[in-house]
């Protein structure tokens, strides 16, 4: 990337500055899978807000899902992969869930996720990253004001704002079980943050973010424009945010935890370059640089079966 010219650049000494979005926020949005295509109203509902909720997609999976993901747990012991929390032992974050586990992976290309997904990026989509997030209940804690895309932007060298999260809710997430606050609208204007990013910063960030996140007085600005919204939901529900939005939790002091499997999608027409200065690309279980553009299943899984 020609991060001279950069209209995104970010952490590079400078100021904080609220910059505008200068790529759209829906592409082709002709549906790929007429079937499990959204509406209208939640496309319109996406453009204005920046992430949807749609309940009861995947109830039926999450057995299966938990069990998988209780496995890798025992699995990927000690591997570098695992992210505890700052302070405690508590696993935070497993990494890479799809590409240890074939029924991950086939979630992942699931119509009812993919869909969506290649309608609200208007192409082909590669996985980029994939991961559990645990939010232990009493231990789990916060991720502080944020847009992905400023790390991936930064840290990745993802070019364009043309990639979002869907996630599915594996606990029912409340209002007090540590949820999701997004800024619905805040995915309109860019923040240009300050600071200078070290290498392998991920490795602290993943555990305590402290670049790329907006000062207090910016997120003021903000705030005065867009109130918080708070996203609650069934367990089994999917979520997608998209890459620009401000978002953040705060720690889960509840005595019941807040589980979630997200999936980083990415269009094939944004492929990642080079990441900012001469940061060394994150190693590839948080953003893989070689990931395919994914085939759909002909149908819905049903438990835990591989018939791709
Ligand atoms: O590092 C990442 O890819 C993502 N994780 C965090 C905690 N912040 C930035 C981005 O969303
Ligand atoms: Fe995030």
């Amino acid at each position: 990337m020609d991060f001279e010219r950069d209209i995104y650049a970010s952490r590079f000494g400078a100021q904080e500055q609220i910059l505008p979005r200068l790529d759209p926020i829906l592409y082709d949005s002709t549906p790929t899978d007429p079937d499990h295509a959204l509406s209208d109203e939640q496309l319109d509902f996406y453009e204005q807000n920046g992430y949807l909720v749609i309940p009861d997609v995947f109830t039926g999976l999450l057995p299966h899902i938990n069990q998988e993901i209780e496995r890798l747990k025992s699995e990927l012991e000690g591997h570098e992969a695992l992210y505890t929390e700052p302070g405690n032992d508590s696993l935070r974050t497993l990494f890479k869930p799809h590409a240890w586990s074939e029924f991950i992976s086939q979630i992942t290309r699931d119509p009812r996720i993919l869909a969506p997904v290649q309608q609200l990026l208007g192409s082909a989509v590669e996985v980029m990253q994939s991961r559990v997030n645990v939010k232990p209940a009493f231990h789990g804690k916060s991720f502080p004001w944020h847009s992905d895309f400023e790390t991936w932007h930064v840290e990745d060298g993802m070019p364009n704002m043309r990639a979002l999260t869907a996630w599915i809710m594996l606990t029912d997430n409340t209002s007090y079980n540590g949820p999701l606050y997004v800024i619905p609208g805040s995915h309109k204007k860019y923040i240009s943050c300050a600071g200078v990013t070290g290498q392998e910063n991920y490795r602290s960030s993943l555990k305590h973010q402290t670049l790329g996140v907006p000062q207090p007085e910016t997120m003021e600005k903000v705030l005065e424009d867009h109130p918080i919204d708070v996203i609650q939901g069934k367990a089994g529900s999917l979520v997608i945010h998209e890459c620009n939005l401000l978002h953040g939790s705060p720690d889960n002091i509840s005595a019941d935890p807040r589980r979630i499997l997200m999936f980083v999608y990415n269009s094939v027409r944004n492929q990642l370059q080079k990441p900012a200065g001469d940061l060394q690309p994150r190693p590839d279980y948080l953003c893989d640089r070689d990931a395919k553009p994914l085939k759909m299943l002909s149908q819905p899984l049903h438990g835990h079966k591989y018939d791709s």
